[in-house]
């Protein structure tokens, strides 16, 4: 049986619903973030990064939430969470790692300088200058999906599902999802799939079910 190191208040919540689409059977440990998780010494002869998720799949240990899902969704789903074509393969990889190294990395320092933080880490400007770069990122995602719904093709993919887990935390951004329509429908849509449902603590997908 698969075995995922996670818990739901971080980014194993994206493996968890890979998981959950494919349907295979797996166990979570609840690792927490601190010295007696993440940090501690028997965590990090699993995960030398010393960060969750984790999976052991078969023996092998795979660390870095977006190679997971990958791995998951090609291994496990791929007739319904990948693609064949070398093309559309190309933009399901593009927009997965765009979902991790911009959008991700704005929304998390808008959340940290705009709710987390308070005097003196708190700072405004650079809140509000990652604030204007995930708006930037919407839209591009917005014109993307505004005809199909989807980011690759015209079904649901393994990308739908990153974009859509990190775009999970922009609550704590301080953004306003109104002026993204498509963006919204996109959110409820894909939030409200019978695997998400199972996959996500309730309150971290209740904001977007609306
Ligand atoms: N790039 C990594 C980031 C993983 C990461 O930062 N995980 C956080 C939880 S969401 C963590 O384990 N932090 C450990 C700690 O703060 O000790 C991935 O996507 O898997």
């Amino acid at each position: 049986m698969i075995k995922l190191y996670g818990n739901p208040y971080s980014r194993a919540n994206r493996v968890r619903w890979a998981l959950e689409e494919t349907g295979q059977l797996y166990e979570e440990e609840l690792v927490t973030l601190d010295s007696n998780g993440t940090r501690s010494k028997e965590f990090t002869k699993i995960n030398p990064n010393s960060r969750i998720p984790v999976i052991n799949d078969e023996g092998l240990i795979l660390f870095e939430s977006i190679p997971i899902c990958i791995y998951i969704a090609k291994k496990y789903g791929a007739e319904f969470l990948y693609v064949k074509d070398i093309k559309e393969e190309g933009l399901l990889l593009q927009w997965s790692v765009w979902a991790m190294t911009e959008l991700e990395k704005y929304i998390e320092t808008a959340s940290l300088h705009m709710t987390w933080y308070s005097a003196p880490q708190k700072d405004l400007t650079i809140g509000e200058n990652a604030q204007n770069e995930v708006i930037r990122c919407l839209n591009m995602l917005e014109s993307t999906i505004k005809d199909s719904g989807y980011i690759v093709g015209k079904k649901f993919t393994i990308a739908d599902l990153i974009v859509t887990e990190v775009l999970t935390g922009i609550v704590f951004a301080k953004i306003s999802l109104d002026p993204f329509p498509s963006i919204r429908n996109y959110l409820k849509k894909n939030l409200s799939r019978p695997a998400a449902t199972k996959a996500f603590a309730p309150d971290i997908i209740e904001p977007y079910l609306k």
